[in-house]
């Protein structure tokens, strides 16, 4: 995995798009905790290149493949270049390129006067994302599903995460338990509720749909001078999914007071002024095309990608810190402990959060 990126390498692969970084920069790029992303800058023209995650996605060819079919219908139905993030296919007519150790490469266009931001810096700019993820859901209402290959199976399905995480506390393969006593009976306690979404599925209630999967607000980009929605990126995980998960994410991470990774527990808080904005947000994007008991299971959708993310953190602390980027050794016990206080606080405004969005709902 480790990989030595020195300029001549790089060099090396842009070589096979036929880019020549002789003059050019390359320098690391943005926060993601998966891909190894690069910007890319030769004269005036701008481009991102990153290295695909193997150990995350297993068939970086069906991910490429989703990403270019999913980019290329955004492209027909619209005439703004800077709507969808395209790729650019390579000399050999693919969207990817294999390097020497085996790593997928992809080049993305770089959207010009464009901004990406960790946190909403006002409660305008997590609007303007939830317009950009409700209308990326909106766009893609015709796509026919069947054809996006489910790159990471289970995704979302948190029972199944839950199982995952109930398997890496019997196993404790780095002694880490003892120290996340705490948090492990928390996420336990909620056994009963990861079922939710699943049940509403098979009730009729929930359908399958293109969803995003990864709606942090650092996976939109806004207009720098406008700050109006622009485009969604990172589309490594489009499958299809339910509406409320998209919008859960989007929940969990910009609607929290603090940091994803903020170590003062007394900085996350669950913002109910911006769980509404986001709402009437996505739900214009959506053009109101989401029926009513369906929009009903937002609060759901939020708690449920809240609770699983932590999760998720929690269990790859346990598993020895294989999955997520960290940056120190209890790095994704601390991302587990913020998302255990957003789900307490969820747990103790579900009532307002439900009764939000069936004020919104009545509106219309
Ligand atoms: C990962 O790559 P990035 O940072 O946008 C992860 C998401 C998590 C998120 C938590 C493929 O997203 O599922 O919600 O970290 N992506 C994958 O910040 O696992
Ligand atoms: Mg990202």
């Amino acid at each position: 995995m480790t990989q030595n990126f020195t300029r001549e390498f790089l060099a090396h692969i842009l070589s096979s798009w036929n880019i020549d970084l002789n003059e050019g920069t390359i320098a690391p790029h943005g926060n993601g905790h998966i891909n190894i992303t690069f910007l890319v800058c030769i004269s005036e023209k701008k481009y991102i290149l990153q290295r695909i995650n193997r150990n995350v996605f297993k068939n970086p060819v069906a991910v490429m493949e989703n990403i270019l079919r999913v980019t290329e219908y955004l492209q027909e139905h619209t005439d703004d270049s800077r709507r969808v993030m395209g790729v650019y296919v390579a000399c050999d007519g693919k969207p990817y390129v294999v390097d020497e150790e085996g790593e997928y490469w992809r080049l993305l266009q770089f959207v010009e006067d464009a901004i990406c931001l960790e946190a909403p810096e006002t409660k305008e700019d997590f609007y303007q994302s939830a317009i950009a993820f409700g209308r990326f859901q909106y766009d893609l209402r015709d796509f026919p599903s069947h054809t996006i290959v489910e790159t990471i199976p289970d995704f979302h399905n948190t029972e199944k995460r839950f199982e995952a995480f109930c398997r890496a506390v019997e196993e404790d393969a780095v002694g880490r338990c003892e120290s996340a006593k705490e948090e492990i009976a928390f996420y336990m306690s909620h056994a009963e509720f990861y079922g939710t979404l699943a049940r509403a599925h098979a009730a009729g209630v929930l359908p399958l749909r293109v969803t995003h999967n990864d709606t942090k607000i650092n996976n939109v980009m806004l207009d720098a001078s406008t700050r109006g929605a622009l485009c969604v990126i990172d589309l490594d995980t489009i499958m299809p999914g339910f509406s409320v998960t998209d919008f859960g994410d989007s929940i969990r991470f910009g609607a929290n007071t603090g940091a994803e990774d903020e170590r003062d527990l007394s900085r996350i808080d669950l913002d109910l002024d911006l769980f509404e904005t986001y709402a009437r947000g996505f739900l214009l994007g959506c053009g109101g095309g989401l029926p009513a008991e369906e929009v009903m299971l937002m609060p759901e959708g939020a708690k449920m990608m809240t609770l699983e993310c932590g999760m998720r953190f929690l269990t790859d602390y346990l598993s020895g810190d294989t999955y997520f980027r960290t940056a120190y050794p209890e790095h994704n016990l601390v991302r587990s402990r913020t998302q255990m206080k957003l789900a307490q606080r969820m747990d103790e405004e579900f009532e307002t959060m439900k009764k939000i969005i069936r004020t919104i709902l009545e509106e219309k």
